[in-house]
């Protein structure tokens, strides 16, 4: 991790989310505890030349990596405390696909979709062009240095930078399947949500926090930023509806991890409306308009109001 990712500003969340305060979001209501002396993992399906079964041995026994990966839920509101960025320990799954033989769609491949089944029955299809595309998917076992906790998917998951998590990150992995986004409809895209989803820009004030009552004078704002695989190349305040600040960014980890920012404010008495938002590694800015989470994540600008005492 580059010196100076994290900002340390008082109030701030840590670069790096704790395993025990990460965000949790499942449909499983007892966790579950796979027993590993049996655990396997199938890859089958359309197009896979070599099936495979692995045993947790022997998935372990493969090459592994370390990516620092932001991950977050479409289910989030502007604003809104399900995203985390850990690094994670892992397999890269493209060159499992490739061992079994898979190809891309646009080398020919007849899958466009993988769908990873949990041992809850949970089921999240990923686009085959995505996982294949050079970036880190990974089959993860570990967590911010630690065996993956049950509660995030022990044994193995799914992480793909870039994707929301209900189209990516399947915990408690028991099955890959290659198949087409026309012949199967996975959990959450029975219930509406858009099959593929990644993940739009967006970026959140931490400190102060909302409706909070600081003291007159110069304080730090400060948050993070998300554009996961596409990166975070500015993040900017603006104060009352005023003229945009450009804010103070953390050295960049990698575009697959947010980016924290920090804008000194000189705060005078009074209630205040405080507003931010990002640009991505592409240079498209933060969309303005506020939509819902549903059917592929929400958009808009966070804003905040604060009632500044006098100092
Ligand atoms: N088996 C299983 N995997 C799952 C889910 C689930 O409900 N069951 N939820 C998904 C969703 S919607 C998200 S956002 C991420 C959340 O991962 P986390 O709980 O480790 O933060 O896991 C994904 N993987
Ligand atoms: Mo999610």
């Amino acid at each position: 991790m580059p010196a100076g990712a994290d900002l340390k500003v008082p109030g701030a969340l840590p670069f790096i989310t704790p395993n025990r305060v990460f965000y949790r979001v499942d449909t499983a209501l007892v966790v579950p505890r796979v027993d590993t002396t049996d655990w396997q993992l199938r890859i089958h399906g359309d197009g896979v030349r070599r099936p495979l079964v692995l045993s947790l041995d022997d998935l372990l026994a493969r090459p592994m990596v370390e990516r620092d990966i932001t991950l977050t839920c479409v289910s989030n509101e502007v604003g809104g405390p399900y995203a985390g960025n850990a690094r994670w320990l892992g397999v890269r799954l493209a060159d499992l696909l490739r061992e079994a033989g898979v190809r891309p769609p646009s080398q020919g491949g007849p899958a466009d979709q993988l769908v990873a089944r949990s041992v809850d029955g949970m089921t999240i299809g990923t686009p085959v062009e995505t996982v294949l595309d050079g970036r880190e998917a990974l089959l993860a076992v570990g967590m911010n240095g630690e065996p993956l906790p049950f509660e995030h998917g022990f044994p193995v998951r799914m992480v793909v930078p870039g994707l929301y998590g209900y189209v990516s990150a399947c915990k408690w992995l028991r099955e890959l399947r290659l198949t087409t986004f026309d012949a199967y409809d996975a959990y959450w895209v029975r219930r509406s949500w858009a099959a593929r989803a990644p993940v739009k820009t967006q970026s959140r004030i931490d400190t102060p926090r909302a409706y909070a009552a600081p003291a007159a004078g110069r304080l730090p704002v400060a948050g993070v930023a998300w554009a996961q695989h596409r990166g975070i190349a500015r993040v900017e305040v603006r104060v009352d509806g005023g003229a945009w600040q450009e804010a103070r960014l953390g050295a960049e980890d990698g575009v697959d991890t947010w980016r924290q920012w920090v804008w000194p404010w000189d705060a005078t008495p009074g209630r205040h409306t405080l507003e931010v938002r990002a640009t991505d590694g592409t240079g498209a800015v933060q969309v303005e308009r506020r939509s819902p989470p549903a059917p592929d994540g929400a958009t808009g600008w966070h804003r905040i109001e604060v009632d500044v005492r006098a100092g």
